[in-house]
């Protein structure tokens, strides 16, 4: 993949900091949005002076007010914090058209090659934060880097009010002396799981074998991996622009059933191909998802040839795989979904596609049409109906 800039930006203490807007004398002090502590409610927002006293979010407002009796207490207005976020968002439109926002008070922003407008990338990010600090009255922090991932751990190790730039290929290096809760995506559970495995920094999980990981993590494991390695394709992508579609269905009790899964695949087909009609997108990938009565999961993916938006050929890929899957393993299943992903635009004239798969497409729409007006269920396949009067043999 060519050389990219990515810029991550999020907004100190967001709460707090719109608050401090509205009302410049909790400047300086140590704040919490929540509400009062005579209330069961967590802190939703703490300042950096009340964040010195062991606060943060998610932290019972009662436990709060122990550690930091000091501290002042306000209930907020999210009307007001969805307005500064508008404003927020609406300002680093004006930097790229390329931006993806995470949240209220984040964004990524792809900026690759945009350093002749601004002189440097540094610059440019300074820009933004001037014209959030006027304009807003808000502190922002931004992290740069060559790929989302590294973009994001660098604008969290800037914090508060910091700007930190990770030169292309120093990515590794920059994560490696981390602690690994530091990498989204390794939550507290995980951090445990490694700590065990004697795995404390960022550096120390880019060298863990890959099997000991998807041992314990599953795919998830690699992701991580690739991720400590400072490896991160993934791109800046609109609001509103699913990465992927797709439906799971646990059950009750554990199946063998294999015509049983068959129907729940095709239920679950058809609903996937009606969403990717519906946002107008094709897919070029589909994955099968497991998971097994002792809860390990397992994915399976298929690229195809062509980009598809047709029911039966997500339903045909997904026995496909789920055969492959079954034939190594016959173990009772939990749960079993479907998915695809690799979304392009659908193209005007699929003229590729043999006139029986057009004719399939077009029952596609016409089902669509008829569902959109009557519901869902106005149109029903046999397996659906039949899916209705039994329960899976297990
Ligand atoms: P964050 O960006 O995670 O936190 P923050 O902006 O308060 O602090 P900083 O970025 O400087 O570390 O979340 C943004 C807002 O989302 C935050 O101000 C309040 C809200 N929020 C919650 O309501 N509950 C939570 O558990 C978290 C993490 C955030
Ligand atoms: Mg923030």
């Amino acid at each position: 993949m060519a050389n990219r800039t990515i810029i991550h930006i999020d907004l100190d203490s967001f709460f707090v900091s719109v608050e401090r807007v509205l009302n410049p004398e909790l400047n300086g002090k140590p704040v919490v949005v929540g509400g009062k502590p005579d209330r069961r409610g967590v802190v939703a927002t703490a300042s950096y002076e009340a964040r010195k006293f062991g606060l943060h979010s998610a932290m019972p407002l009662v436990t709060a007010a122990r550690l930091c009796p000091h501290a002042i207490f306000i209930e907020g207005n999210f009307a007001n914090y969805r307005e500064f976020s508008r404003k927020f968002m609406a300002i680093l439109n004006d930097f790229s058209p390329f931006i993806e926002p995470g949240g209220l008070d984040e964004a990524y922003l792809d900026v690759t090659g945009f350093e002749s407008l601004h002189g440097t990338i540094r610059k440019m990010a300074i820009a933004i934060k001037q014209r959030i600090k006027t304009e807003l009255g808000l502190p922002a922090s931004i992290g740069i880097a060559s790929c989302k991932i590294v973009a994001k751990v660098a604008s969290d190790y800037s914090k508060p009010d910091g700007l930190v730039e990770v030169p292309n290929g120093g990515e590794r290096e920059f994560l490696a002396s981390l602690a690994v809760d530091k990498l989204p995506g390794v939550g507290k559970q995980a951090a445990k799981v490694l700590k065990n495995l004697g795995i404390h920094t960022i550096g120390d999980l880019s060298h863990t074998p890959i099997h000991t990981l998807t041992e314990r993590f599953g795919i998830a494991g690699e992701t991580m991996k690739r991720h400590a390695n400072g490896i991160d394709d993934s791109q800046v992508l609109p609001p509103g622009e699913a990465k992927s579609i797709s439906r799971e269905t646990t059950f009750g009790e554990d199946t063998h059933d294999r015509s049983f899964l068959e129907d729940i695949l095709w239920v679950q087909s058809e609903k996937v191909g009606a969403d990717l009609r519906k946002t107008g997108k094709q897919a070029k990938c589909v994955t099968l998802k497991l998971r097994y009565a002792d809860f390990s999961t397992i994915t399976r993916s298929y690229t195809l040839q062509e980009s598809i938006d047709g029911d039966r050929t997500i339903f045909k890929t997904g026995v496909e795989l789920l055969d492959k899957a079954l034939a190594v393993e016959r173990r009772a299943v939990r749960l079993i979904g479907i998915g695809v992903s690799h979304l392009v635009e659908a193209s005007q004239q699929s003229n590729l596609f043999a006139s029986s798969n057009k004719r399939l497409e077009e029952l596609n729409r016409v089902i669509d049409r008829i569902r959109d007006r009557y519901g869902f269920t106005a149109i029903q396949s046999a397996r659906a109906i039949r899916l209705k009067d039994i329960s899976p043999r297990s």
